[in-house]
């Protein structure tokens, strides 16, 4: 039984292109010269994290090396990287994020 229920699932979903994106985890990366000020604030303005969720955030990257921002689809997961590089070249930072398949 379940597994024609499975089957029937499976059909609708191919007729409606009902599949469940991929999601992708954005990482942000220590390094030693970009300010703990400035991780703040890409983590509150880019990721909208609160400003305590931000800082723990930042010191988790500060004395791991790396630390969960967000979980996205892969476009948006892309376009917040590309602001936080693009915002770090700005104020002369040498700050990066990745992307990992959750
Ligand atoms: N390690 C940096 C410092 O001591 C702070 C920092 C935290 C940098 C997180 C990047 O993703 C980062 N100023």
């Amino acid at each position: 039984m379940a597994r024609i229920d499975e089957q029937i699932e499976n059909e609708f979903e191919e007729e409606l292109e009902l599949e469940e994106p991929k999601l992708y985890k954005v990482i942000l990366l220590n390094d030693d010269y970009t300010s703990m000020d400035f991780v703040i604030i890409i983590l509150t303005q880019v990721f909208h994290q609160s400003s305590e969720k931000a800082t723990a955030v930042m010191y988790k990257i500060h004395e791991t090396g790396s630390g969960l921002c967000g979980v996205y689809t892969y476009e948006i997961a892309e376009t917040k990287i590309s602001q936080v590089h693009t915002l770090a070249k700005e104020h002369q930072f040498p700050l990066r994020a990745t992307m990992e398949e959750e």
